[in-house]
């Protein structure tokens, strides 16, 4: 299998067809930070519902243009952690893992940016194409919450943007981050969790096993801790992505 028909084959699955030229751009964040309005400012009319395929869940995918560039837009069910506990859950974090997104864009909630940043610092451990969009910067203002948005930038790595969505503040700087995100005008260096001296030893352990895989878009070191949290559901998720299209398997990839 080429890798084309990986990417369309693996997108399939979760409902996604892509035109031509087109980036996929996932939605992510806590549940009621917003994404739902941010979906709607960029995307308009140019949507449509449906359900994730075998779940009775709604999914929502929508386009919008910019620069002459065409970006599909899917909006995730909210999250808190890809540690995942719910449907909504699994399908935010399967998608993200092997949906193959070109972009991800973490939507926060500006009042309560701790908790919030649990899920940004998760996403960007799998994958470097993500912005960050700080959200309800209005509330945030009412309640006297300053948020240093080039510090945030500096520490996460990844560009990150402020808006208050609902009155539209922050859209027109969401597609521009998002163009330059997939165009590669700006080059992300994205912030790595360091963990506990035992973690890490055990993840320099992992690693030289899983270097004769090709793990596709999924970092070893991303690997290798979903192997010591040993959720064997994922794994198995993990495993089967990783299988699809063996045949010419070293052709891209991570390697270790
Ligand atoms: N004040 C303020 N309210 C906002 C802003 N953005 C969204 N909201 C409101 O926040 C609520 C939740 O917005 P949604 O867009 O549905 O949030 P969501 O993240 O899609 O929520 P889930 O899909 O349930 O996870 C709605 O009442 C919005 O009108 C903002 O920037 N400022
Ligand atoms: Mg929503």
């Amino acid at each position: 299998m080429n890798l084309e028909n990986r990417l369309r084959i693996s997108r399939e699955q979760f409902g996604i067809k892509v035109g031509i030229n087109q980036f996929v751009v996932a939605l992510a964040g806590n549940p009621n930070v917003g994404k739902s309005t941010i979906f709607n400012k960029l995307t308009g009319l140019h949507q449509h519902t449906g359900n994730w395929p075998g779940k009775t869940i709604q999914s929502a995918q929508g386009s919008f243009s910019y620069r002459g560039q065409s970006f599909l837009l899917v909006d995730l069910p909210g999250t808190y952690s890809l540690l995942a506990h719910t449907p909504e859950e699994e399908i935010a974090r399967d998608f993200i893992c092997f949906g193959q997104p070109d972009a991800t864009m973490v939507v926060l909630d500006a009042t309560c940016l701790e908790r919030n940043l649990n899920l940004a610092l998760q996403v960007i451990e799998i994958t470097p194409n993500v912005m960050v969009c700080v959200n309800l910067m209005d509330e945030a203002h009412k309640k006297k919450i300053h948020i240093d948005i080039p510090v945030l930038e500096q520490e996460l790595g990844v560009p990150v943007v402020a808006a208050s969505a609902r009155n539209g503040e922050g859209i027109s700087d969401i597609r521009a981050t998002l163009y330059r995100l997939i165009t590669k005008e700006c080059i992300t260096m994205p912030r790595q969790i360091k963990y506990s001296s035992d973690v890490e030893n055990a993840i320099q352990q992992l690693l030289p096993e899983l270097s004769h895989l090709n793990t596709f878009s999924l970092s070893p070191r991303w690997l290798a801790l979903r192997l010591l949290d040993s959720d064997m559901r994922f794994l198995e998720n993990i495993i089967s992505y990783i299988n699809m299209g063996t045949e010419d398997s070293r052709e891209v990839g991570y390697s270790v």
